[in-house]
């Protein structure tokens, strides 16, 4: 099953694409985002002090990445987990070798999510893996060489406007009911939100870290910024500068904020139309980003591959994500999903990495006025189960999801079929076409060659 949201996100996707650009030409932004066009598939990993919890907290469990908060937890408390941190399990090898085998080209680390830890050694601010915990080891530079090894474009998550141990980190705004000011901040340490001053934070971590980052770790293919909250227009710009100096080629993604960055990022659903500006929907294998030991709702291996084919066949990345535990072990139900994705992948890649978009519409779904989304009171986006469509050098991939009987009909085909098989056939042989005009029929054989999606290629010419 997919689940669509109404293209809002792609109109993020192409104001603050424009905002990149000018002050840079289409080609050089073009050359930067090369790889992540072709990539179309990357893992997203929350990992972090928070982990050794797995969600529990004196007797609740439903904690994540965001335990300081959820569970009201006052630094010096929380410090004294962090002191206990010591994932003497994780092998950076392990994790990049996962990531490979599940096809995935990138993979995104938490360096410092919401509770201002870093997972990094930052010689501006102590609080840090190096000095606070036993472990003694920096996790990013193990991980950056694991994907230079693996062939990985290595990227790293930094929050940018949330960080709960900065004591001048304001969230919210006045007069937004569902999130009025310091609803996101910590303000168990931090009551007043008020004292509270965005651009010392910036001066005093912000910058000196996200330069450590830049420096300290060799290329760095994307700097994923997350909720940018307060950040203002030129701090953006002046981030934005900083990384440009510092890595040219490093991408970065619209949450530094205020319409800037190569790219859009929809977050847990997948928008219901194409676009021909960046996007990457990121999304969690259950329901938590971080490692939650009570949470058994996985998505199926079949969910998720329908979600990539359909990502891609919009012009889209898809970015999923792992939560590793406190001793630093991807949870064997996330591995077994990957594994699965990257043997079909094996087989099929061919008809994604590189792909673009689908040259028809009609299959991706359609509003039905019959169903009202509860919110908006507007029709439902209902997404199409039956096929998609990705092109390559005039070819057309046709992703099936339901195995027709007997022939694949499709209309508005341009130029001529020249041949069709399945890409799962190590033969390639040639399949039954009739073709009049721009409507094509593929007589197909009984037996669906994947059980969740068989790809049927359609060589075209003029
Ligand atoms: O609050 C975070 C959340 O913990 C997680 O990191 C996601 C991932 O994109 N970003 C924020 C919620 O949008």
């Amino acid at each position: 099953m997919i689940k669509s949201i109404v293209s809002g996100g792609l109109v993020l996707a192409a104001a603050l694409t424009c905002a990149t650009q000018a002050a840079e030409t289409p080609e050089q932004s073009g050359a930067r985002m090369a790889w992540f066009n072709s990539a179309k598939f990357g893992l997203f990993i929350h990992w972090g002090v928070y982990s050794q919890a797995g969600g529990e907290w004196k007797g609740t469990t439903n904690h994540a990445e965001w335990l300081q908060l959820t569970a009201k937890i006052p630094i010096a408390e929380y410090t004294e987990l962090a002191k206990q941190f010591n994932p003497v399990k994780f092998n950076a090898d392990e994790w990049a070798q996962i990531a490979s085998d599940a096809g995935m080209k990138y993979l995104v680390l938490t360096s410092k999510h919401h509770d201002g830890f870093a997972m990094f050694d930052s010689p501006s601010n102590p609080y840090n893996i190096m000095k606070v915990t036993p472990f003694g080891r920096d996790p990013v530079k193990e991980l950056a060489a694991a994907c230079a090894k693996h062939g990985l474009k290595f990227c790293v998550y930094y929050s940018l406007g949330r960080d709960w141990h900065d004591p001048d980190v304001p969230t919210g705004s006045p007069g937004n009911a569902r999130f009025p000011p310091g609803s996101r901040s910590n303000l168990v340490d931090y009551p007043d939100e008020s004292r509270k001053d965005f651009a010392k934070y910036f001066e005093r971590k912000v910058k000196p870290q996200v330069r450590e980052l830049l420096t300290q770790y060799g290329p760095i293919g994307i700097l994923w910024f997350d909720t940018p909250e307060k950040i203002t227009k030129a701090q953006s710009a002046e981030l934005l500068a900083l990384i440009r100096g510092l890595q040219p080629d490093c991408i970065v993604n619209a949450r530094i904020g205020n319409k800037l960055g190569d790219y859009g990022t929809p977050e847990q659903e997948i928008p219901s139309g194409k676009s021909t500006q960046a996007w990457e929907t990121c999304m969690t294998l259950n329901g938590h980003w971080g490692y939650n030991s009570h949470d058994a709702n996985w998505k199926t291996t079949a969910t998720l591959l329908r979600n990539l084919i359909d990502i891609v066949s919009k012009g889209g990345n898809y970015l999923l994500n792992v939560g590793p535990t406190g001793a630093g072990v991807i949870p064997p139900e996330s591995v077994e999903r990957l594994r699965e994705i990257g043997a079909w992948l094996k087989i099929n890649g061919e008809s994604l990495y590189g792909a673009g978009m689908t040259p028809f519409g009609p299959e991706l779904g359609k509003f039905d006025a019959a169903k009202k989304n509860k919110k908006t009171g507007k029709p439902e986006f209902v997404p199409g189960e039956e096929w998609r469509c990705t092109t390559k050098a005039g070819g057309l991939y046709i992703h099936l999801f339901k195995w027709p009987a007997g022939r694949f009909d499709v209309s508005g085909v341009k130029g001529t079929v020249k041949k069709a098989y399945l890409l799962a056939d190590p033969d390639r042989t040639a399949l039954k076409v009739k073709q009049t005009g721009a409507e094509v029929s593929v007589e197909l054989p009984a037996k669906a060659p994947d059980a969740i999606a068989s790809v049927l290629c359609l060589e075209c010419g003029d």
